[in-house]
């Protein structure tokens, strides 16, 4: 077990929140502020986009800061929803209404492969920027499915399971996650 460390975590999204809290180490304290407001993600990728949230949160901790880019990437749509996860289905879209976008855009469509990417964007202390990446390979279910999780849960089905992400309890989905693969990778470099 590492040193004790406060790492900023600049993310709106609760149910992300919650995840990081799980899966990062004891020794790792998550700090949050409620109020933040993140800038808009103007950038094309998930990388230029996980870094317009850490850096924007940075300019105020000035400390070790992580912010979380993530989405859904399905191949049979040209990668779509991507970098547009959060508001696929429009600007105050709930995620019931993603979800029913892509099950409608999959309809007749052969492919239903899809992975899930989360791109860290980490801050240190004196201002240097370390990306981290992790994805989870699956495909589309036929129909949403299950209550637990978070945004496109309930329609994605990793590689070897027969449950979506959202029938799975949380231990479960945070010992496979794209989120995890990719905090796993950050937790052995820094903490
Ligand atoms: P912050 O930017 O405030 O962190 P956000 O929800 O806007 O939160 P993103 O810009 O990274 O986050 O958008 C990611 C969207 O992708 C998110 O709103 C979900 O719809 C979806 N998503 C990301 N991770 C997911 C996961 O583990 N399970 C299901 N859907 C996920």
């Amino acid at each position: 077990m590492g040193t004790r460390i406060e790492l900023w975590l600049a993310t709106n999204n609760s149910s992300k929140l919650k995840e990081f809290k799980k899966i990062l180490p004891e020794n790792v304290i998550v700090k949050h502020k409620n109020n933040f407001i993140l800038p808009e993600e103007t950038g094309k990728t998930f990388v230029e986009n996980a870094n317009i949230k850490s850096k924007a949160l940075f300019f105020h901790t000035k400390t070790w800061t992580l912010a979380d880019d993530s989405g859904l990437v399905i191949r049979s749509l040209n990668g779509r929803p991507g970098i547009f996860s959060r508001r696929y289905a429009g600007q105050n879209a709930t995620n019931e209404d993603n979800n029913k976008k892509v099950l409608e855009e999959l309809n007749g469509l052969e492919d239903r492969s899809a992975y899930f990417i989360t791109v860290l964007s980490l801050l240190t202390p004196s201002g240097e920027i370390h990306n981290f990446e992790g994805k989870l390979e699956g495909f589309i279910a036929k129909e949403s499915r299950g209550e637990f999780g978070f945004g496109y849960d309930p329609i994605f089905i990793p590689d070897g399971s027969d449950k979506t992400l959202a029938q799975m309890e949380s231990f479960e989905k945070n010992n496979l996650s794209h989120r995890y693969k990719a905090i796993k990778k950050l937790v052995k470099s820094f903490f």
